[in-house]
C-alpha cells in the first residue's frame, strides 16, 4: 500500500507504535498517535517523535479518534478484539499491526521465524550467519527491535530476519516471508487466544501468503506440528535430530547434513555447535535450513555455529559463588521453555518459578519436576501464579516448595538452600508482567541481585 497522504491512527506508543509512527511519517502519511497512557507515564522514549509533524492524542480512548481515519495501526500488545479495533473495522478502516506495516514497506529479503520456543535464539543465530556471509542483516520483530525501524533503512540486497509472535500474526494481511520457519508449538498465551486451535492458526498465518517459490521449514520432531506442513503452498523443508528427512537438515553418525533435491551438504559435527542442549540442536538445524536455501555456503554456516554464544536471558550463566552456579533463564516464559531449561541441568538445582498468569496448566511441568526430583531439589515460588504452581506440584507428589515475595527474597532463599556443586536456575515458566515491565527487566534484576551477593 502507498501511505502518502493516508490518514493513519497509530495506537500504542511503546516500542512498536513509536517505530510505526516514524516509518509512516517517512512515507508521507498523515499520522495521529494515541496511547491510553498519558505523555508523563509514557516517558522519554517519545522524544524521538518530537518535530515529526504528528497529531498527539495521548491519555484518551482510541475510540474517539477513529472518525476521519483511513488506516489503524496497532501494537502487538493490543488484542484484535479490543472494542476500538472492532469499531474501526466496522467503520471500514484498514486495520493492521506494526509488523504488517513494516513488511509492506521493507525492501529486504524476509526470513521469518515463529513457534512457542526457540525463536529468539534462532533469529539471533541466523543474524550471525547472514552477517558472516557478508549480508547487511536486520534482526527484528518480537525480539524487541521493531521491524519498522529496519524498514526505514533496508535495501533490496539486505536480509531481514524477523521473530514473529502469534500476537503479531493476528493483524497480518500481506505478510510474506520468502523463508518461514516454525520451531514448535506447545501451550502458551491462552489468555489472549482462548484455545490451542486459535493459537496454532495464528502461527500458521505466517505461511498464508507464501507461493511455491518460497520455503516453509518445519520441525519434524515436534508433535505439536503434526499435519501442519500439508497446509502450506510453499516448498516444505523439515529438520530432525532423530531421523533423516527427505529435504532439510538431519544427523547422520554425529554429522549434520543438509539435503535438497537429493544433493547432500555436510555442515559440521554435532559437537561443534557452541550453544548447548538438545533444544539448541533443534534451533541450529532450523537455522541451517533457512540459511542454506538463502544460499549461504556450508563453511560460513559451520563457522557461525562454532562461534555463536547464545542469547541473553536464555540459560545464561551469571556467576559461580561458593560452588553454586546461577543461571538466568528469564526467557523461560512458558512451561515448555522451562522444561527445556530443566533438561539441560546436570547438577542438583534450586528452581525459581512463577509469574504472570497466562491461564495455562502447570501439570506437565510438575510431573517432570517430580520425576527429576534428584535434580530439582527445591523450588522457590514467586508472583501471581505461585498458588497454582504449588497446587500442581503437590498434586504431582512433589513437596520441596518454598515461597518468596520478591526476586531478592527468592535469590536469598536459593543462596541459603543451595549447597556447593548445585545450580540455581531462574526459569519461571510464566511471563513477567505481574512484577516487571518485561522478561528482560526480570532477567536484569535477577542478574544484578546475584552479582551483588
Ligand atoms: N496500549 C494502549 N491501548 C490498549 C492497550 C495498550 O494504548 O488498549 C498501549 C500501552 O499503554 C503501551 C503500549 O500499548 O504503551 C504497549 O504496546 P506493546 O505491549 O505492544 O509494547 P511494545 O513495546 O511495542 O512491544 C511489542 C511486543 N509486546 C507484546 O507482544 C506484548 C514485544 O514483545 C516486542 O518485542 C516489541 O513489540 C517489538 O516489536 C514482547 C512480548 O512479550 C517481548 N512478546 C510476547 C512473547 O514473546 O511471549 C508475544
Amino acid at each position: 500500500m502507498n501511505y502518502e497522504n493516508k490518514r493513519v491512527l497509530v495506537v500504542g506508543m511503546a516500542r512498536s507504535g513509536i517505530a510505526a509512527a516514524q516509518l509512516l511519517r517517512a512515507n508521507g502519511a498523515v499520522v495521529t498517535i494515541n496511547d491510553s497512557r498519558n505523555e508523563e507515564t509514557l516517558g522519554n522514549d517519545l522524544q524521538i517523535l518530537k518535530g515529526l509533524q504528528l497529531t498527539w492524542k495521548l491519555g484518551c480512548p482510541a475510540e474517539e479518534l477513529l472518525e476521519g481515519q483511513e488506516v489503524l495501526v496497532i501494537s502487538p500488545g493490543i488484542p484484535v478484539d479490543a472494542p476500538f479495533v472492532r469499531k474501526a473495522r466496522e467503520m471500514g478502516l484498514y486495520v493492521i499491526g506494526e509488523l504488517e506495516l513494516a513488511s509492506q514497506l521493507s525492501q529486504a529479503a524476509l526470513v521469518a521465524v515463529t513457534g512457542t520456543n526457540g525463536k529468539t535464539t534462532t533469529v539471533s543465530l541466523l543474524g550471525e550467519i547472514f552477517r558472516n556471509a557478508g549480508k547487511i542483516t536486520h534482526v527484528v520483530g518480537n525480539i524487541g527491535y521493531p521491524f519498522s525501524l529496519a524498514a526505514m533503512v533496508s535495501r533490496r540486497e539486505d536480509v531481514a530476519v524477523c521473530e514473529v509472535s502469534s500476537f503479531q500474526m493476528e493483524t497480518a494481511d500481506t505478510f510474506h516471508p520468502h523463508v518461514a520457519l516454525l520451531t514448535n508449538i506447545t501451550e502458551d498465551h491462552l489468555n489472549r487466544h482462548g484455545t490451542m486451535e486459535v493459537y496454532t492458526e495464528m502461527k500458521m498465518r505466517m505461511f498464508a501468503r507464501q507461493t511455491p517459490e518460497d520455503y516453509a521449514v518445519f520441525n519434524a520432531d515436534d508433535p505439536g506440528l503434526k499435519g501442519l506442513s500439508s497446509q502450506v503452498r510453499s516448498r516444505v523443508l523439515k529438520f530432525s535430530r532423530k531421523k533423516e528427512v527427505r529435504d532439510g537438515a538431519f544427523l547422520r553418525d554425529g554429522e549434520i547434513i543438509f539435503r535438497l533435491d537429493g544433493e547432500e551438504r555436510k555442515i559440521c559435527r554435532r559437537e561443534e555447535i557452541r550453544i548447548p542442549g538438545p533444544h539448541n540442536l533443534e534451533n541450529a538445524l532450523g537455522a541451517i535450513c533457512c540459511a542454506a536455501v538463502m544460499g549461504v555456503p556450508a563453511p560460513v554456516i559451520r563457522h557461525s555455529l562454532r562461534t555463536f554464544p547464545g542469547v541473553e536471558h536464555r540459560i545464561e550463566s551469571v556467576r559461580v559463588l561458593d560452588g553454586v552456579e546461577y543461571f538466568n533463564d528469564s526467557k523461560g516464559t512458558n512451561v515448555d521453555s522451562t522444561l527445556k531449561a530443566v533438561e539441560t541441568m546436570t547438577r542438583p538445582t534450586v528452581l525459581i518459578l512463577g509469574g504472570y498468569d497466562k491461564k495455562v496448566s502447570f501439570d506437565a511441568l510438575s510431573r517432570e519436576i517430580k520425576e527429576k526430583q534428584e535434580t530439582i531439589r527445591e523450588t522457590v515460588l514467586i508472583g501471581e501464579t505461585a498458588p497454582q504452581i504449588e497446587d500442581s506440584l503437590r498434586k504431582a507428589g512433589y513437596d520441596h516448595i518454598l515461597h518468596a515475595k520478591s526476586m531478592r527474597e527468592a535469590v536469598e532463599t536459593c543462596r541459603k538452600v543451595a549447597e556447593p556443586g548445585w545450580n540455581v536456575l531462574l526459569s519461571p515458566a510464566c511471563a513477567s508482567f505481574d512484577m516487571f515491565k518485561d522478561y528482560e527487566e526480570r532477567g536484569r534484576v535477577f542478574k544484578s541481585i546475584v552479582s551483588g551477593l
